[in-house]
Protein backbone atom coordinates (compact mmCIF):
# COMPACT_ATOMS: atom_id res chain seq x y z
CA UNK A 1 0.00 0.00 0.00
CA UNK A 2 1.07 3.20 -0.80
CA UNK A 3 1.86 6.06 1.84
CA UNK A 4 -1.45 8.16 1.36
CA UNK A 5 -4.75 6.09 1.96
CA UNK A 6 -7.40 6.06 -0.77
CA UNK A 7 -11.52 6.57 0.38
CA UNK A 8 -12.51 3.32 1.77
CA UNK A 9 -14.80 2.49 -0.63
CA UNK A 10 -14.11 -1.50 -0.75
CA UNK A 11 -14.79 -2.72 2.29
CA UNK A 12 -15.23 -6.29 3.38
CA UNK A 13 -18.02 -5.27 4.97
CA UNK A 14 -19.67 -2.92 2.63
CA UNK A 15 -19.37 -6.03 0.01
CA UNK A 16 -21.06 -8.15 2.28
CA UNK A 17 -23.92 -5.71 3.23
CA UNK A 18 -24.37 -5.41 -0.84
CA UNK A 19 -24.28 -9.58 -1.30
CA UNK A 20 -27.00 -10.04 1.70
CA UNK A 21 -28.97 -7.34 0.21
CA UNK A 22 -28.91 -8.32 -3.28
CA UNK A 23 -27.96 -5.12 -4.27
CA UNK A 24 -26.48 -5.15 -7.76
CA UNK A 25 -22.50 -4.60 -7.38
CA UNK A 26 -20.83 -0.98 -7.82
CA UNK A 27 -18.95 -0.32 -10.77
CA UNK A 28 -15.39 -1.07 -10.37
CA UNK A 29 -14.34 1.67 -11.81
CA UNK A 30 -16.37 5.27 -13.21
CA UNK A 31 -17.07 6.49 -16.22
CA UNK A 32 -15.27 9.57 -15.71
CA UNK A 33 -16.30 12.59 -17.66
CA UNK A 34 -13.77 14.01 -20.14
CA UNK A 35 -12.00 17.10 -18.87
CA UNK A 36 -9.29 19.54 -20.83
CA UNK A 37 -6.66 20.42 -18.37
CA UNK A 38 -4.61 17.36 -16.31
CA UNK A 39 -1.48 17.83 -14.24
CA UNK A 40 -0.70 14.46 -15.76
CA UNK A 41 -1.72 12.05 -18.92
CA UNK A 42 -0.57 8.64 -19.47
CA UNK A 43 -0.66 6.68 -23.02
CA UNK A 44 -1.73 3.23 -21.99
CA UNK A 45 -4.38 1.16 -19.50
CA UNK A 46 -2.48 -1.79 -19.46
CA UNK A 47 -0.30 -2.76 -16.06
CA UNK A 48 2.27 -0.10 -16.68
CA UNK A 49 0.24 3.06 -16.88
CA UNK A 50 -2.39 2.01 -14.62
CA UNK A 51 0.47 1.17 -12.11
CA UNK A 52 2.18 4.26 -13.08
CA UNK A 53 -0.97 6.64 -12.25
CA UNK A 54 -1.64 3.91 -9.24
CA UNK A 55 2.07 4.94 -7.41
CA UNK A 56 1.65 8.63 -8.43
CA UNK A 57 -1.46 8.87 -6.64
CA UNK A 58 -0.28 6.77 -3.49
CA UNK A 59 3.44 7.63 -3.06
CA UNK A 60 3.20 10.96 -4.14
CA UNK A 61 -0.40 12.59 -3.61
CA UNK A 62 -0.34 13.55 -7.60
CA UNK A 63 -4.25 12.50 -8.65
CA UNK A 64 -4.97 15.30 -11.17
CA UNK A 65 -4.33 12.14 -13.33
CA UNK A 66 -5.72 11.08 -16.89
CA UNK A 67 -5.09 7.41 -18.42
CA UNK A 68 -6.42 7.03 -21.61
CA UNK A 69 -6.57 4.25 -23.69
CA UNK A 70 -7.70 3.54 -27.75
CA UNK A 71 -9.54 0.37 -26.32
CA UNK A 72 -10.12 -0.75 -22.99
CA UNK A 73 -8.38 -1.70 -20.17
CA UNK A 74 -5.78 -4.41 -20.64
CA UNK A 75 -6.79 -4.65 -23.82
CA UNK A 76 -2.87 -4.98 -24.91
CA UNK A 77 0.12 -6.82 -23.72
CA UNK A 78 -1.23 -7.24 -20.50
CA UNK A 79 -4.18 -9.02 -21.11
CA UNK A 80 -2.17 -11.29 -24.09
CA UNK A 81 1.23 -12.49 -22.13
CA UNK A 82 1.68 -15.76 -20.84
CA UNK A 83 1.59 -14.61 -16.97
CA UNK A 84 4.95 -15.56 -16.09
CA UNK A 85 7.21 -13.58 -13.44
CA UNK A 86 10.65 -14.31 -12.09
CA UNK A 87 13.57 -12.22 -11.73
CA UNK A 88 16.07 -14.79 -13.10
CA UNK A 89 17.55 -12.14 -15.24
CA UNK A 90 21.12 -11.96 -16.56
CA UNK A 91 22.53 -8.26 -16.01
CA UNK A 92 22.87 -6.89 -12.25
CA UNK A 93 20.85 -4.20 -13.37
CA UNK A 94 17.79 -6.57 -14.81
CA UNK A 95 18.43 -8.57 -11.68
CA UNK A 96 17.80 -5.49 -9.15
CA UNK A 97 14.96 -4.53 -11.55
CA UNK A 98 12.65 -7.46 -11.55
CA UNK A 99 13.40 -8.72 -8.08
CA UNK A 100 11.74 -5.34 -7.18
CA UNK A 101 8.64 -6.03 -9.47
CA UNK A 102 8.34 -9.76 -7.50
CA UNK A 103 8.12 -8.06 -4.74
CA UNK A 104 5.57 -6.07 -5.23
CA UNK A 105 3.56 -8.93 -7.14
CA UNK A 106 4.19 -10.42 -3.52
CA UNK A 107 2.21 -8.10 -1.65
CA UNK A 108 0.06 -7.20 -4.44
CA UNK A 109 -3.44 -9.00 -2.91
CA UNK A 110 -2.90 -7.19 0.28
CA UNK A 111 -1.46 -3.80 -1.26
CA UNK A 112 -4.69 -3.41 -3.77
CA UNK A 113 -7.06 -5.82 -1.84
CA UNK A 114 -8.06 -8.01 -4.23
CA UNK A 115 -7.04 -11.73 -5.12
CA UNK A 116 -4.61 -11.33 -7.67
CA UNK A 117 -3.74 -15.73 -7.50
CA UNK A 118 -0.11 -14.84 -7.42
CA UNK A 119 1.58 -18.72 -7.84
CA UNK A 120 4.80 -19.28 -6.94
CA UNK A 121 5.58 -22.34 -8.33
CA UNK A 122 9.33 -22.25 -9.33
CA UNK A 123 10.55 -21.87 -12.54
CA UNK A 124 13.36 -24.23 -15.04
CA UNK A 125 14.73 -22.30 -17.70
CA UNK A 126 16.10 -25.73 -19.57
CA UNK A 127 19.43 -26.21 -21.36
CA UNK A 128 19.73 -28.84 -23.88
CA UNK A 129 23.58 -27.83 -25.06
CA UNK A 130 26.78 -26.65 -23.44
CA UNK A 131 26.38 -23.48 -23.88
CA UNK A 132 22.86 -23.09 -22.77
CA UNK A 133 24.31 -24.68 -19.77
CA UNK A 134 27.29 -22.16 -19.65
CA UNK A 135 24.14 -19.08 -19.55
CA UNK A 136 22.61 -20.47 -17.09
CA UNK A 137 25.71 -21.46 -15.11
CA UNK A 138 26.14 -17.52 -15.44
CA UNK A 139 23.26 -16.36 -14.66
CA UNK A 140 22.79 -18.29 -11.78
CA UNK A 141 26.03 -16.41 -10.51
CA UNK A 142 24.52 -13.25 -10.96
CA UNK A 143 21.63 -14.22 -9.09
CA UNK A 144 22.99 -15.45 -5.94
CA UNK A 145 25.50 -12.32 -5.85
CA UNK A 146 22.26 -10.32 -5.77
CA UNK A 147 20.44 -12.98 -3.38
CA UNK A 148 18.14 -14.51 -5.61
CA UNK A 149 17.20 -17.80 -5.04
CA UNK A 150 18.33 -19.45 -8.77
CA UNK A 151 20.65 -22.40 -9.00
CA UNK A 152 21.53 -25.10 -12.02
CA UNK A 153 20.03 -28.74 -11.56
CA UNK A 154 20.85 -31.80 -12.57
CA UNK A 155 18.49 -33.61 -15.08
CA UNK A 156 17.26 -36.36 -12.23
CA UNK A 157 16.59 -33.22 -10.27
CA UNK A 158 14.41 -31.85 -12.86
CA UNK A 159 12.55 -35.29 -13.29
CA UNK A 160 11.68 -34.97 -9.05
CA UNK A 161 10.33 -31.80 -9.41
CA UNK A 162 8.46 -31.71 -13.11
CA UNK A 163 7.85 -35.81 -13.56
CA UNK A 164 6.07 -35.07 -17.04
CA UNK A 165 9.19 -33.72 -18.72
CA UNK A 166 11.09 -36.65 -20.71
CA UNK A 167 14.95 -36.26 -19.17
CA UNK A 168 15.97 -39.60 -20.90
CA UNK A 169 19.56 -39.04 -22.83
CA UNK A 170 18.27 -40.32 -26.20
CA UNK A 171 16.27 -38.03 -26.96
CA UNK A 172 16.71 -35.20 -30.00
CA UNK A 173 17.54 -32.07 -27.73
CA UNK A 174 18.57 -34.32 -24.46
CA UNK A 175 18.15 -31.53 -21.36
CA UNK A 176 21.39 -31.34 -19.85
CA UNK A 177 20.31 -29.67 -17.13
CA UNK A 178 18.17 -26.20 -15.72
CA UNK A 179 18.31 -22.71 -14.22
CA UNK A 180 15.73 -23.61 -11.30
CA UNK A 181 14.11 -20.73 -10.21
CA UNK A 182 11.80 -20.96 -6.98
CA UNK A 183 10.13 -17.17 -6.72
CA UNK A 184 9.48 -17.41 -10.12
CA UNK A 185 5.71 -18.36 -11.11
CA UNK A 186 2.13 -17.22 -12.58
CA UNK A 187 0.11 -14.65 -11.68
CA UNK A 188 -3.32 -13.50 -12.61
CA UNK A 189 -2.94 -10.86 -15.18
CA UNK A 190 -6.29 -9.78 -15.54
CA UNK A 191 -6.84 -9.10 -12.00
CA UNK A 192 -3.46 -7.20 -11.67
CA UNK A 193 -4.87 -4.67 -14.39
CA UNK A 194 -8.16 -5.23 -12.50
CA UNK A 195 -6.71 -3.76 -9.12
CA UNK A 196 -4.34 -1.35 -10.05
CA UNK A 197 -7.20 0.18 -12.29
CA UNK A 198 -9.39 0.28 -9.26
CA UNK A 199 -6.73 1.11 -6.84
CA UNK A 200 -6.10 4.55 -8.95
CA UNK A 201 -10.21 4.93 -9.70
CA UNK A 202 -10.09 5.30 -5.79
CA UNK A 203 -7.44 7.98 -5.85
CA UNK A 204 -9.86 10.09 -8.24
CA UNK A 205 -7.62 9.43 -11.15
CA UNK A 206 -9.62 9.19 -14.44
CA UNK A 207 -9.81 6.40 -16.62
CA UNK A 208 -10.88 7.12 -20.21
CA UNK A 209 -10.98 4.16 -22.40
CA UNK A 210 -11.82 4.27 -26.46
CA UNK A 211 -9.75 7.62 -26.40
CA UNK A 212 -7.50 7.16 -28.50
CA UNK A 213 -4.23 9.39 -29.41
CA UNK A 214 -4.30 11.23 -32.09
CA UNK A 215 -0.97 13.56 -31.61
CA UNK A 216 1.31 14.78 -28.95
CA UNK A 217 1.12 18.43 -28.79
CA UNK A 218 4.74 19.98 -28.33
CA UNK A 219 5.85 23.26 -27.90
CA UNK A 220 9.51 25.16 -29.09
CA UNK A 221 11.07 22.18 -30.72
CA UNK A 222 13.92 22.15 -32.77
CA UNK A 223 12.31 19.72 -35.16
CA UNK A 224 9.58 19.90 -37.45
CA UNK A 225 6.66 21.51 -36.20
CA UNK A 226 8.36 23.18 -33.13
CA UNK A 227 8.19 19.07 -32.04
CA UNK A 228 11.14 16.90 -30.75
CA UNK A 229 14.72 18.15 -29.07
CA UNK A 230 14.44 21.23 -26.66
CA UNK A 231 10.47 21.35 -27.03
CA UNK A 232 8.22 21.24 -23.94
CA UNK A 233 5.14 18.98 -24.02
CA UNK A 234 1.72 20.71 -23.51
CA UNK A 235 -0.79 17.99 -23.92
CA UNK A 236 -2.52 15.41 -25.80
CA UNK A 237 -4.74 15.42 -29.29
CA UNK A 238 -7.31 12.34 -28.73
CA UNK A 239 -10.31 11.33 -30.50
CA UNK A 240 -12.65 13.02 -27.71
CA UNK A 241 -10.72 16.67 -27.91
CA UNK A 242 -7.61 17.80 -26.59
CA UNK A 243 -6.32 17.59 -22.76
CA UNK A 244 -3.46 19.76 -21.91
CA UNK A 245 -1.20 18.38 -19.28
CA UNK A 246 2.67 19.74 -18.44
CA UNK A 247 3.59 15.95 -18.05
CA UNK A 248 2.92 13.08 -20.93
CA UNK A 249 4.04 9.36 -20.21
CA UNK A 250 4.14 6.66 -23.04
CA UNK A 251 3.37 3.63 -21.20
CA UNK A 252 2.05 1.43 -24.41
CA UNK A 253 3.41 -1.64 -26.07
CA UNK A 254 2.83 -2.03 -29.44
CA UNK A 255 2.68 1.83 -30.58
CA UNK A 256 5.17 3.15 -28.54
CA UNK A 257 7.59 4.01 -31.36
CA UNK A 258 4.70 5.24 -33.33
CA UNK A 259 3.48 7.64 -30.41
CA UNK A 260 7.00 8.77 -29.51
CA UNK A 261 7.70 10.30 -33.45
CA UNK A 262 4.31 12.18 -32.65
CA UNK A 263 6.50 13.93 -30.25
CA UNK A 264 9.40 14.34 -32.00
CA UNK A 265 10.99 11.37 -30.58
CA UNK A 266 12.48 8.67 -32.44
CA UNK A 267 12.73 5.37 -30.62
CA UNK A 268 15.27 2.03 -31.10
CA UNK A 269 12.32 -0.50 -31.74
CA UNK A 270 11.63 -2.87 -33.85
CA UNK A 271 7.61 -4.26 -33.47
CA UNK A 272 7.38 -7.99 -33.61
CA UNK A 273 4.02 -10.41 -32.91
CA UNK A 274 4.39 -13.13 -30.44
CA UNK A 275 2.18 -16.06 -30.26
CA UNK A 276 0.50 -17.95 -27.51
CA UNK A 277 -2.25 -21.00 -27.59
CA UNK A 278 -3.66 -22.20 -24.63
CA UNK A 279 -4.96 -26.42 -24.21
CA UNK A 280 -8.57 -27.56 -23.18
CA UNK A 281 -8.56 -27.74 -19.03
CA UNK A 282 -6.91 -31.47 -17.53
CA UNK A 283 -6.04 -32.44 -13.91
CA UNK A 284 -3.22 -30.82 -12.89
CA UNK A 285 0.14 -32.22 -13.64
CA UNK A 286 3.03 -29.52 -14.28
CA UNK A 287 3.98 -28.23 -11.17
CA UNK A 288 6.34 -25.59 -12.52
CA UNK A 289 6.90 -23.19 -15.40
CA UNK A 290 9.12 -24.70 -17.57
CA UNK A 291 10.73 -22.63 -20.54
CA UNK A 292 13.07 -24.30 -23.16
CA UNK A 293 15.05 -22.10 -24.89
CA UNK A 294 16.48 -24.12 -27.65
CA UNK A 295 13.07 -25.21 -28.58
CA UNK A 296 11.47 -21.73 -28.28
CA UNK A 297 9.04 -22.69 -25.98
CA UNK A 298 7.58 -21.80 -22.49
CA UNK A 299 4.72 -23.80 -20.62
CA UNK A 300 2.76 -23.55 -17.19
CA UNK A 301 -0.67 -24.71 -15.99
CA UNK A 302 -3.04 -22.43 -15.04
CA UNK A 303 -5.32 -23.03 -11.87
CA UNK A 304 -8.19 -23.97 -14.10
CA UNK A 305 -5.75 -27.09 -15.69
CA UNK A 306 -5.28 -25.32 -19.09
CA UNK A 307 -1.84 -25.28 -20.51
CA UNK A 308 -0.53 -21.85 -21.11
CA UNK A 309 2.41 -22.21 -24.21
CA UNK A 310 4.42 -19.38 -25.70
CA UNK A 311 7.17 -19.47 -28.04
CA UNK A 312 9.50 -16.63 -29.08
CA UNK A 313 8.42 -13.64 -31.38
CA UNK A 314 7.57 -13.64 -35.24
CA UNK A 315 10.30 -13.40 -37.30
CA UNK A 316 8.84 -10.80 -39.37
CA UNK A 317 8.31 -6.81 -37.81
CA UNK A 318 5.04 -6.48 -38.18
CA UNK A 319 1.58 -4.87 -36.75
CA UNK A 320 -0.17 -7.82 -38.06
CA UNK A 321 -1.86 -10.14 -34.93
CA UNK A 322 -3.09 -13.09 -36.96
CA UNK A 323 -2.47 -16.22 -35.96
CA UNK A 324 -0.60 -18.95 -37.98
CA UNK A 325 -0.08 -22.73 -38.46
CA UNK A 326 3.22 -22.18 -38.82
CA UNK A 327 3.35 -21.11 -34.87
CA UNK A 328 0.64 -24.12 -34.03
CA UNK A 329 2.87 -26.83 -35.64
CA UNK A 330 6.08 -25.74 -34.54
CA UNK A 331 4.84 -25.27 -31.15
CA UNK A 332 3.41 -28.25 -30.84
CA UNK A 333 6.31 -30.73 -32.24
CA UNK A 334 8.53 -28.72 -29.77
CA UNK A 335 6.17 -29.51 -26.69
CA UNK A 336 5.87 -32.80 -27.74
CA UNK A 337 10.10 -33.16 -27.59
CA UNK A 338 9.75 -32.11 -24.03
CA UNK A 339 6.44 -33.80 -22.70
CA UNK A 340 5.51 -36.61 -24.91
CA UNK A 341 2.79 -37.56 -22.52
CA UNK A 342 0.48 -35.08 -23.64
CA UNK A 343 0.21 -36.04 -27.36
CA UNK A 344 -3.58 -36.51 -27.13
CA UNK A 345 -4.35 -33.15 -25.45
CA UNK A 346 -6.19 -30.37 -27.95
CA UNK A 347 -5.26 -27.12 -28.11
CA UNK A 348 -8.53 -24.65 -27.55
CA UNK A 349 -7.32 -21.32 -29.01
CA UNK A 350 -4.24 -19.17 -29.88
CA UNK A 351 -3.60 -15.64 -29.85
CA UNK A 352 -0.84 -12.63 -30.23
CA UNK A 353 0.36 -9.45 -28.69
CA UNK A 354 2.84 -6.92 -29.79
CA UNK A 355 6.20 -6.61 -28.65
CA UNK A 356 8.87 -3.53 -28.92
CA UNK A 357 12.14 -4.87 -29.61
CA UNK A 358 15.26 -2.89 -28.81
CA UNK A 359 18.90 -3.70 -29.52
CA UNK A 360 19.85 -4.86 -26.20
CA UNK A 361 16.46 -6.40 -25.10
CA UNK A 362 16.16 -3.74 -21.64
CA UNK A 363 13.31 -1.08 -22.03
CA UNK A 364 13.68 2.56 -22.54
CA UNK A 365 12.67 4.27 -19.30
CA UNK A 366 12.73 7.65 -18.18
CA UNK A 367 12.34 11.14 -19.88
CA UNK A 368 13.27 12.04 -23.12
CA UNK A 369 14.81 15.14 -24.91
CA UNK A 370 11.33 16.45 -24.99
CA UNK A 371 10.89 18.52 -21.54
CA UNK A 372 7.73 16.98 -19.90
CA UNK A 373 7.50 13.94 -22.16
CA UNK A 374 8.66 10.59 -20.36
CA UNK A 375 8.40 7.02 -21.72
CA UNK A 376 8.12 3.53 -20.06
CA UNK A 377 8.42 1.59 -23.42
CA UNK A 378 10.16 -0.56 -24.85
CA UNK A 379 9.53 -4.60 -23.30
CA UNK A 380 10.15 -7.05 -25.61
CA UNK A 381 8.89 -9.91 -24.27
CA UNK A 382 9.58 -9.14 -20.54
CA UNK A 383 6.55 -6.13 -20.51
CA UNK A 384 4.01 -8.16 -17.36
CA UNK A 385 6.57 -8.94 -15.21
CA UNK A 386 7.91 -5.64 -15.18
CA UNK A 387 4.45 -3.30 -14.39
CA UNK A 388 4.58 -3.04 -10.84
CA UNK A 389 8.48 -1.74 -10.73
CA UNK A 390 7.95 0.29 -13.71
CA UNK A 391 5.23 2.18 -12.25
CA UNK A 392 6.27 2.34 -9.19
CA UNK A 393 9.35 4.13 -10.37
CA UNK A 394 8.08 5.81 -13.20
CA UNK A 395 5.82 7.64 -10.94
CA UNK A 396 9.00 8.71 -8.55
CA UNK A 397 10.82 9.85 -11.47
CA UNK A 398 7.68 12.18 -12.47
CA UNK A 399 6.99 13.60 -9.06
CA UNK A 400 10.55 14.37 -8.22
CA UNK A 401 12.08 15.31 -11.76
CA UNK A 402 15.09 13.20 -11.58
CA UNK A 403 15.53 9.09 -12.43
CA UNK A 404 15.23 6.26 -9.41
CA UNK A 405 18.59 4.89 -9.80
CA UNK A 406 17.19 1.59 -10.03
CA UNK A 407 15.94 2.62 -13.90
CA UNK A 408 18.80 5.31 -14.78
CA UNK A 409 20.94 2.39 -16.70
CA UNK A 410 17.61 2.08 -18.58
CA UNK A 411 17.63 6.04 -19.59
CA UNK A 412 17.15 6.50 -23.72
CA UNK A 413 20.73 8.14 -23.69
CA UNK A 414 22.53 4.77 -23.09
CA UNK A 415 22.12 4.39 -26.72
CA UNK A 416 23.43 7.18 -27.78
CA UNK A 417 26.24 6.93 -24.73
CA UNK A 418 26.90 3.54 -25.35
CA UNK A 419 26.11 2.31 -21.89
CA UNK A 420 23.88 -0.83 -23.64
CA UNK A 421 22.30 -3.62 -20.82
CA UNK A 422 22.21 -6.57 -22.89
CA UNK A 423 19.51 -8.90 -21.86
CA UNK A 424 19.03 -11.09 -24.56
CA UNK A 425 20.74 -13.91 -22.57
CA UNK A 426 17.73 -13.80 -20.02
CA UNK A 427 15.43 -14.30 -22.85
CA UNK A 428 12.69 -17.01 -21.62
CA UNK A 429 13.37 -18.44 -25.74
CA UNK A 430 15.67 -17.26 -28.54
CA UNK A 431 14.37 -14.24 -30.90
O1 LIG B 1 10.76 -13.83 -20.35
O2 LIG B 1 9.81 -15.26 -18.98
C1 LIG B 1 9.84 -14.59 -20.02
C2 LIG B 1 8.67 -14.66 -20.92
C3 LIG B 1 7.62 -15.48 -20.82
C4 LIG B 1 6.79 -15.16 -21.84
C5 LIG B 1 7.36 -14.17 -22.56
N1 LIG B 1 8.52 -13.85 -21.96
Amino acid sequence: MGKNKPPAKYSAAGLLWRGLRKQSWPRVWREPEFKSTYDVVIIGGGVHGLATAYYLASNHGITNIAVVDKQYLGSGGSGRNTAIVRSNYLTPEGVAFYDRSLDLYNSMSNDLNLNVMFSERGHLTLAHTDSALRTMNWRAEVNKLQGINSSVITPAEIKKLTPSLDVSADTRYPILGALYHPPGGTIRHDAVVWGYARGADAYGVDLHQKTEVLDILVEGGSGPEGKGPSGKVTGVRTSKGDIHAPVVVNCTAGWASQLSNMAGVTLPITTHPLQAAVTEPVKTFLPTVVVSGSLHVYVSQTDRGELVFGASVDPVATYNMSGTLEFTEELAGHVLELMPGISKMRLLRQWAGLCDMTPDYSPVMGPTPVDGFYVDVGWGTYGFKAGPVSGEQMAACVANGTTPELIKPFELSRFTEGTLVGEKGAAAVGH
